[in-house]
């Protein structure tokens, strides 16, 4: 596998920075503002304690408040860090019991507004809770009891700890190619979304979600993640990164230029069917199970020269590609092969139609997805039945 130097890849962005002459702003600048999309987050969550109870009359203090994550629409990582910018968050004492008021008031609970699709971690990453409803609500620090009879009248201390918050973004498709394929073309051509689109690598370097609208008001929703580059799984560009917001995701769409990908002349030229194979192969370094989710493959840019003859040539390892994988060195060989449910070639500038066509057919392969796996989880009994009287001996 072909990985590029730290210096390589600095370098890049470098001339890439230089040769967008719109930019006025010191480097630094332009990296801390474009390559922070902020999708985790460790902040400090301190539960109020409880107060203290009054020994003379049997009064107890009131319940420290909790600290609870609201999972909020609209909401983004950077909202919260605006609203928190020392990244700590502490709820309520619990008042405490005196002669006037027996019973210490409670404190107040901290509800916090999180986005949507929130894991929230502890400081050992030990899962928490997931936040993926709108409105959902996450404990993540508990108030300490009131000073009481049984704690000696002293209030408990609240829950004190270090939480992890991480984004992955919950979309029904995702798009994953390598940079130049054409994501943000496709993505603007289907959906409602404004993305960057220009011919250098890595334009998108940060997610984004476009809603398709159908005319019966169904609507789907895509994410065009930054592209993967050859190697990273060694961190290269931005390495596998933005691949966790695809683990989400209902059904991956691969998209590839006909014409194949070559990051700069440095690099090594890499045709359409090979930038499959290893997307095929940073996927399943990532993650295994993603090669099991339903997949689409788009050819792009059929359009251009050639392309047709292109395809002819690709066709037939396609629609083998477990066959196909035989003939390519092992470096760049997965070990398993993505299956893909339907394969197409499109113009995503150039073509509507095409677009479409595409449109109907992630609509039809979500909505056959679904029924599968409705089917599966609800029909076990039937399906044992099924496979028993195609052996034999009739279960009753
Ligand atoms: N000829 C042709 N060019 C395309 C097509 N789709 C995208 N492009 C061009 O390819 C370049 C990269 O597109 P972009 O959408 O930014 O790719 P991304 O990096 O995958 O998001 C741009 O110059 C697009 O205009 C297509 O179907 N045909
Ligand atoms: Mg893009």
């Amino acid at each position: 596998m072909n990985c590029f130097s730290t210096k390589a890849v600095i370098q890049m962005v470098v001339r890439q920075y230089n040769s967008s002459k719109k930019n006025s702003k010191p480097l630094r600048n332009y990296l801390k503002q474009n390559s922070r999309f902020l999708d985790s987050l460790r902040v400090h969550v301190k539960a109020g304690t409880g107060g203290f109870g009054f020994p003379k009359y049997g009064g107890e203090g009131g319940k420290g408040g909790d600290v609870s994550f609201v999972a909020t629409d609209g909401m983004t990582l950077k909202d919260f860090l605006n609203k928190y910018p020392r990244k700590k968050i502490q709820a309520e004492t619990g008042g405490n019991s005196h002669s006037r008021r027996i019973l210490g008031q409670i404190g107040q609970d901290k509800k916090v507004n999180v986005p949507i699709g929130i894991t929230v971690y502890d400081d050992k990453n030990v899962l928490i809770g997931d936040l993926n409803e709108k409105d959902s609500e996450l404990i993540v620090a508990k108030g300490g009891e009131g000073g009481k009879n049984s704690n000696g009248y002293c209030g408990v201390k609240g829950e004190s700890r270090s939480v992890k918050l991480e984004l992955k973004l919950i979309a029904d498709i995702g798009l994953v190619g390598f940079p130049n394929a054409g994501k943000s073309t496709f993505l603007k051509a289907i959906s409602n979304a404004k993305p960057k689109i220009a011919s250098y690598p890595f334009t998108t370097i940060r997610p984004n979600i476009g809603i398709l609208s159908y005319e019966d008001l169904r609507q789907i929703s895509m994410a065009d993640l930054p592209g993967l580059i050859e190697g990273a799984h060694c961190n290269i560009g931005m390495g596998h990164r933005f691949l966790r917001h695809v683990e989400r995701t209902k059904l991956l769409l691969l998209i590839v230029d006909i014409n194949g990908f070559q990051l700069n002349p440095k690099h090594k030229f890499r045709s359409c069917l090979e930038t499959i194979i290893l997307l095929n192969k940073e996927l399943e370094l990532y993650k295994e199970e993603l090669l099991d989710k339903p997949a689409m493959l788009l050819i792009n840019k059929m359009d251009t020269e050639g392309a047709k003859e292109k395809y002819l040539e690709i066709k037939d390892q396609l629609e083998n590609l477990d066959e196909a994988l035989l003939s390519f060195p092992k470096e760049i060989r997965p070990l398993k092969s993505i299956k893909f449910d339907k394969i197409i070639q499109i113009s995503a500038k150039n073509q509507p139609d095409d677009i479409k066509q595409v449109k109907q057919i992630v609509r039809n392969l979500l909505d056959i997805n679904e029924e599968l796996s409705n089917d599966v989880e609800c029909h076990p009994l039937e399906d044992l039945k099924e496979q028993l009287r195609e052996r034999g001996p009739v279960l009753l």
